[in-house]
């Protein structure tokens, strides 16, 4: 019995053993399991972090090439809404083929000339950086190389009117079919709707988009600002469009259509007035002058002088010198935090307790007669000396400058937001460089093409077009506006 009892136990001892091995080998082997998944998880996990980017660049900052660096445009824009986009895309570093009617180019390139025979300032501040190649693009030949330029390139962007791109016979569905990864950026004036067939120039958009209906004084016409928000505003959002459509490409691996209307690009502008369009419904626009002065609201948002789009009421001040100087101003904001400074500096100490004077709220009836009282103290300083005594006590403030001021302003120059670049027929000229600074693409500005500058270089280094070829093209009159016999061959 003891034996068998023995054995027993030594059977189950042996087993309990081998179990235990057994357990710790399935453990070992998992505990490898968890190894290798946990090497695979945190390859995975490392991988997912890195959001599937290589290792971070260890080349000096802005040694790194540029943002856009390999982006292709196919840039089919003219005039300013088009071009603004082309132009910051190649600041970035994209490779910007502009392609241009033969002979004529760009209208631009004759427009507001300053400098006979030589492209026209309109012209080279809107297109730097690119390159320019001549293409008819309603010529047979011309039509051919423009598909090949559709294989080659990332995004085709257009501003002509409406129709004007399937009238060439590139319609989307050809583009698409023809490389389906394309991207294909338009400006219209107006997007899908009763209006979208019309022609559509800047002021036209600053009106229809609501910006001049809220612009100018409440006794004047509906006014247009002379900052360009409705085309070069669009060209701001078209290229916010593209820039997303290539990061979405990135996971998608196709192109897509990407739409800005001049008006919906003002609109988005002048958003703040379509808050106060909504406001209205629930009382007066108290910090609009207007109110101050007792007269009442109407129906739609009244035009605002120079009140303040925000919160802080200001208005635009006398300096000393406007007798002869037309822009010795200041603009003056009553930000509620630096009241305090405010009365000090303009000497009306007891405004700071005074309860007509001592709150926003009490304020507001009275603007008028405050910024008038204020300009009594501006009317002594130049709108240098106000910006140099406000802003040492944070007292919001910023004079006037006129464009010649801007022109010559040393700090604008330094950071490269005015840029002097030469030009083979016109010599030196003032253009605006990149207004977005980025730490690891710096922009260097180069000047604008010659009309067909590029061809020959883009029809035989990009497109791989022979010699033969090129000068077949030529005389078909595809890229050079030909003689009339050539013309009339090629029709
Ligand atoms: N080869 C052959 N033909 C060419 C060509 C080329 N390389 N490039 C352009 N063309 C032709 C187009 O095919 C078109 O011809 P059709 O109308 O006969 O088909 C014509 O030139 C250009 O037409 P368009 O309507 O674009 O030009 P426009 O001067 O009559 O109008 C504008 C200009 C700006 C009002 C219009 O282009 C437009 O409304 N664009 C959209 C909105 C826009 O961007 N406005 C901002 C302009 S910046 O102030």
């Amino acid at each position: 019995m003891a034996t068998r009892k023995t054995q027993k136990r030594a059977t189950a001892k042996a087993a309990m053993k081998k179990a235990a091995m057994k357990k710790t080998a399935t453990k070992r082997t998992a505990g490898r399991k968890v190894v290798k998944l946990a090497a695979g998880g945190k390859a995975k996990r490392a991988a997912v972090r890195a959001n599937g980017l290589p290792k971070p660049s260890t080349k000096a900052w802005g040694k790194a090439g540029k943002a856009l660096d390999g982006v292709r445009i196919l840039d089919f824009t003219h005039v300013q809404a088009g071009p603004t986009c082309t132009q910051l895309l190649a600041y970035m570093g994209a490779d910007c083929i502009k392609v241009e009617r033969p002979g004529v180019g760009d209208i631009t390139r004759g427009q507001l000339r300053d400098v006979k025979g030589a492209d026209s300032l309109y012209f080279t501040m809107l297109n730097g950086n690119k390159r320019s190649i001549t293409i008819d693009s309603k010529h047979p030949k011309g039509k051919e190389i423009l598909n090949r330029l559709i294989k080659h390139c990332d995004v085709l962007v257009e501003n002509f009117g409406p129709g004007a791109l399937d009238r060439m016979g590139l319609t989307w569905e050809h583009i698409h079919k023809t490389n389906p990864r394309m991207i294909v950026a338009s400006v219209k004036g107006f997007g899908p709707g009763p209006y979208e067939d019309c022609k559509v120039y800047e002021n036209v958009a600053q009106c229809a988009g609501g910006a001049a209906s809220t612009t100018g004084f409440r006794d004047g016409p509906p006014l247009v600002t002379g900052a360009q928000i409705g085309d070069s505003g669009t060209g701001l959002h078209v290229a916010f469009g593209i820039v997303s459509a290539l990061y979405q490409r990135v996971r998608t691996g196709r192109g897509q259509r990407v739409l800005c209307a001049m008006q919906d690009g003002v609109l988005n502008l002048a958003r703040v007035k379509l808050r106060d369009q909504q406001r209205l419904a629930h009382g007066p626009l108290t910090e609009y002058s207007q109110h101050g002065e007792g007269i009442p609201f109407g129906e739609a948002v009244p035009r605002g002088g120079n009140d303040s789009g925000g919160g802080q009421p200001g208005w635009i001040l006398k300096c000393k010198g406007w007798e002869s100087d037309p822009n010795a101003y200041t603009y003056f904001i009553t930000q509620a935090p630096v009241w305090g400074a405010i009365c000090d500096i303009i000497g009306k100490p007891e405004w700071k307790t005074d309860p007509d004077y001592a709150t926003p709220n009490a304020r507001l009836p009275r603007l008028r007669h405050i910024f008038d009282t204020i300009e009594q103290w501006t009317m002594t300083k130049t709108k240098f000396e106000v910006m140099d005594i406000c802003n040492a006590v944070d007292i919001p403030v910023g004079p006037i400058l006129s464009m010649r001021e801007i022109a010559e302003e040393p700090s604008l120059r330094k950071t490269g937001t005015v840029v002097e670049v030469d030009h083979p027929t016109r010599g030196k000229y003032l253009t605006v460089g990149n207004p977005i600074k980025m730490s690891d693409s710096i922009t260097e500005v180069r000047r604008s093409p010659l009309l067909g500058e590029h061809t020959e270089e883009i029809l035989g280094k990009e497109l791989g077009y022979s010699k033969a070829e090129i000068a077949e093209i030529k005389a078909s009159g595809a890229i050079t506006a030909p003689e009339k016999g050539a013309r009339a061959e090629a029709a």
